[in-house]
C-alpha cells in the first residue's frame, strides 16, 4: 500500500546525514544484495553493477562533504544512482536500492537522486516529497539560526528563533531579499530544475516537452516577478550583468554548508575573473556572440552543420536548450552551455583560482542561487537575449489574436488586492545530528513571508457562436510605471507581465458570468505540507490501514501562492491587469482541459504534452509596436488595479 512505501521514504529521508535509525530499513541497508536478482531492473542491473563497482573501488564522494550538481564528478555520481533507481522495477525493489545506497554515498547526492528518481519514475505516484528546507535546511537557513539550533539540541532546551532576512538596511538589496530568500520560492525553483533537469536524457522514460522553452518562461517570470518586487520597494529594475562590466552588487551569504564551511562571500564591484578549470571570461563572450549570431541570422547551426530554422514560434524552445544548455542542446560543442557556466563562474568569483579552497558559492545551488542578487542581474542577461529573439518576430495581428464570436464585457475584482507579511514557522530538527544518547527536541525557524487576501476574477463574456465553445484564458499582471513614475508603453510593459493563472473553460452560448478564484491559479502551489505533518498523516494512515490521499501536495514546482501577486504599496500601486481568451479547442493538446490538475502553467504536466499550444507568454510575448490591435480586439480586456500592502498586518 502507498502509506507504507510514503512511511519508508519518509524515514529514508529523516536525519539524511546521519545513519539509518528507522530499524527495518536500518536491517535492510545491511543484508540487501543490489546485484543478487538482475531482473529487478529493466537494464538487467547494469546501473547497479556501474555504481557498485565505483564503491567498490573506493571513488565515490565521501560522506560528510558538500554536494553540488554543477560539479561534474559529483553530478555522475548522483544520477548513477538515479538510473539504479529508475530502472527499478517494484516500489519493493526502489525502497530497498534507496536504503542501501543512502548508508554508503554522499549524502547530498543520495537526496538529489532520490528526489529525482521519486518525481519520474512511476513508481513514485502518489508519493509525497517532504520540503527541502526541513530535509536539508542548511541549504535555506542563516548560518546564525542553525548554530542556534545547535545548542538548543545540546542544551535540550526546545526553541524557535527568529530569521531575519540577510544583511542590513544599509544594502538596499535587502528590501526586496525577502523574495530572493523566500523557502518557497526557493522549493519552487530547486524543484522546477528537477522536474526539467539539464540532463535528462529522453531514454531514462520520456521526453521533456518544450524544455527549453519553459526554462527561457519560468526565469523569464521570476525576473518579471523579481522587477515588480523591486518596484513595490521603490528600486530600479533589475539591469544584467555582464561579462567585461562590474558586478556591482556583493553578497555575504550568511549560509554554511552542513559539512564544508561557510559559502563562499563576494565583495561590492569586483570585475569577472577567469575561472581555473572552467572557464575563461573570453569563452563567456564568444559563446554569447555565437547565439545572439545564431538570432540575427535566424538559425542555429546543429553538429553535422545543417541549420535549423528558429525565426518562428518554435524557436525560443531550442534557444532554451542551447542556452541553457541541457542535452537537448542540438550543438553543445559549439554553443557551450551558457547559462550552466555562468552559475559556475559567478560563484567563484569570491576565490576564482581556488587559492583558499572555498567550497561552491550559492550559485552553484538551486536551492541557494536566488539568494544572491545577482542571480537576478545574471537571469536577466540570458532573459535580453531571449528578448532579442522574441523582438525578431512579427508582432501579432489582429486576426491572430481574434476569437470570433467571442467578446469580453468585463473584468472586476472581488475583494481587495491586499499583501501582507506573515509569519511561518519551519522544523530545524533534521538541521542536527541525531544521537541514540540525545533526544530530539523541537528546534525551528520563524520566517517572515509575503502573503496576500484571497480574491476572485469575475469576467464577464459573451459568446455569439450560438452553442458552447472551449475557452483559453490567460491573465497578466504588469506594472504601469517605471521606477521614477514614467508610463511603461504597452511595447515596453508586456516584457514586465507577470503571468497569473491560465486555465480552460467551457462558454456557453450567450453571456457567461466566469469566477476564477486566486486559490485555483494554475501557475500556483499551496503551501507545503510540513515533514512532521506529512509523518503525522501517513503514519495515522499506516496504523488505521486507510487510504492515504496527499493529491493536492503531490506537486513541489509552482510559485508559492502566497506570491500570487506583488508586494505592491500602502498606498496603492497601480497595475494593469490584462484577460484574453483565445480559443481553446485550437489552443489544447489534451483531452479535457478543464480538468487539468495544478501548477501547469510553468511545470507542465510530468511526462506530457504541454497543455497549451500557443507560446508561452502568448499573446504578451511579442512587440507591441501599436497598441491598437490589444485594445481593439473583442476577446481582449485590461483594467487598472491596485495592490496594497498592509505594513501593519497583525499588529494590535
Ligand atoms: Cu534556475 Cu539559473 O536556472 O537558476
Amino acid at each position: 500500500p502507498l502509506a507504507k512505501k510514503q512511511q519508508d521514504v519518509n524515514h529514508l529521508l529523516e536525519h539524511v546525514y546521519d545513519h539509518l535509525h528507522y530499524k527495518d530499513l536500518k536491517d535492510l541497508a545491511g543484508t540487501f544484495s543490489p546485484e543478487a536478482d538482475t531482473s529487478l531492473y529493466t537494464d538487467d542491473g547494469a546501473a547497479v553493477h556501474a555504481l557498485l563497482e565505483e564503491l567498490k573501488d573506493g571513488r565515490l564522494l565521501e560522506q560528510h562533504h558538500w554536494f553540488s550538481l554543477f560539479n561534474t564528478r559529483q553530478r555522475e555520481e548522483a544520477l548513477l544512482l538515479f538510473e539504479v533507481l529508475i530502472h527499478c522495477r517494484t516500489r519493493e525493489g526502489f525502497l530497498d536500492n534507496a536504503a542501501y545506497f543512502r548508508e554508503r554515498v554522499n549524502e547530498g547526492e543520495f537526496v538529489y537522486a532520490l528526489y529525482v528518481a521519486v518525481i519520474h519514475s512511476d513508481l513514485g505516484h502518489g508519493i509525497v516529497l517532504p520540503p527541502l528546507y526541513e530535509v536539508t535546511p542548511h541549504l535555506f537557513t542563516n548560518s546564525e539560526i542553525i548554530n542556534k539550533a545547535y545548542s538548543a539540541k545540546m542544551t535540550q532546551t526546545p526553541g524557535k528563533f527568529h530569521m531575519d532576512f540577510t544583511g542590513t538596511k544599509k544594502n538596499r538589496e535587502q528590501r526586496v531579499a525577502y523574495f530572493g530568500e523566500d523557502i518557497g520560492m526557493n522549493i519552487h525553483h530547486v524543484t522546477w530544475h528537477m522536474d526539467f533537469p539539464f540532463w535528462w536524457k529522453d531514454s531514462y522514460g520520456y521526453h521533456l516537452d518544450r524544455k527549453g522553452e519553459l526554462f527561457f518562461w519560468v526565469h523569464h517570470q521570476l525576473t518579471a516577478r523579481f522587477d515588480s518586487e523591486r518596484l513595490s520597494n521603490w528600486l530600479d529594475v533589475v539591469d544584467e550583468i555582464h561579462w567585461e562590466k562590474v558586478i556591482h552588487e556583493g553578497f555575504a551569504p550568511h549560509t554554511s554548508y552542513k559539512y564544508g564551511g561557510e559559502f563562499p562571500a563576494r565583495p561590492d564591484n569586483v570585475h569577472f575573473e577567469d575561472v581555473d578549470g572552467v572557464a575563461r571570461v573570453r569563452d563567456m563572450v564568444i559563446l554569447e556572440s555565437r547565439i545572439r549570431d545564431a538570432i540575427a541570422l535566424g538559425y542555429i547551426t546543429d553538429k553535422s552543420g545543417n541549420h535549423i530554422d528558429i525565426r518562428n514560434e518554435h524557436g525560443i524552445d531550442l534557444l532554451g536548450d542551447i542556452i541553457e544548455s541541457s542535452v537537448y542542446s542540438p550543438n553543445a560543442q559549439y554553443y557551450g552551455a551558457l547559462h550552466n557556466t555562468a552559475h559556475i563562474m559567478l560563484g567563484r568569483q569570491g576565490d576564482p583560482h581556488g587559492k583558499f579552497d572555498m567550497p561552491p558559492g550559492v550559485m552553484e545551488h538551486f536551492e541557494t542561487a536566488t539568494r544572491d542578487p545577482s542571480f537576478f542581474r545574471l537571469h536577466k542577461y540570458m532573459d535580453n537575449i531571449f528578448k532579442e529573439h522574441k523582438d525578431g518576430l512579427p508582432p501579432y495581428t489582429k486576426s491572430d489574436l481574434e476569437f470570433p464570436g467571442v467578446v469580453v464585457d468585463g473584468v472586476a475584482i472581488d475583494g481587495e488586492l491586499k499583501t501582507f507579511f506573515d509569519t511561518f514557522e519551519f522544523s530545524l530538527v533534521n538541521a542536527v545530528d541525531k544521537s541514540d544518547n540525545v533526544a530530539d527536541v523541537d528546534i525551528s525557524a520563524d520566517v517572515k513571508r509575503l502573503n496576500h487576501e484571497e480574491f476572485s476574477y469575475n469576467i464577464d463574456v459573451t459568446n455569439n457562436n450560438g452553442g458552447n465553445v472551449l475557452a483559453a484564458f490567460r491573465i497578466f499582471l504588469r506594472p504601469t510605471k517605471d521606477s521614477n513614475g514614467v508610463r511603461y508603453t504597452w511595447d515596453e510593459g508586456h516584457w514586465h507581465c507577470i503571468e497569473l493563472d491560465k486555465f480552460y473553460k467551457t462558454l456557453s452560448s450567450g453571456s457567461n458570468h466566469v469566477v476564477r478564484k486566486s486559490t485555483e491559479s494554475s501557475v500556483t502551489v499551496p503551501d507545503r505540507l510540513s515533514f512532521e505533518e506529512l509523518k503525522k498523516r501517513t503514519d495515522a494512515a499506516v496504523t488505521s490501514g486507510s487510504e492515504l490521499d496527499l493529491h493536492e501536495f503531490e506537486r513541489s514546482c509552482g510559485i508559492p501562492n502566497r506570491l500570487l501577486l506583488p508586494k505592491g504599496k500602502e498606498r496603492g500601486m497601480e497595475f494593469a491587469l490584462f484577460v484574453g481568451v483565445t480559443n481553446g479547442d485550437e489552443d489544447k493538446t489534451v483531452d479535457n482541459p478543464e480538468k487539468l490538475g495544478p501548477t501547469h502553467a510553468q511545470c507542465g504536466i510530468h511526462g506530457e504534452k504541454y497543455p497549451d499550444k500557443r507560446p508561452m507568454g502568448y499573446p504578451v510575448d511579442r512587440r507591441i509596436p501599436d497598441n491598437r490591435v490589444f485594445l481593439e480586439t473583442p476577446n481582449i480586456k485590461r483594467i487598472l488595479v491596485n495592490v496594497f500592502h498592509d505594513a501593519h498586518h497583525g499588529d494590535h
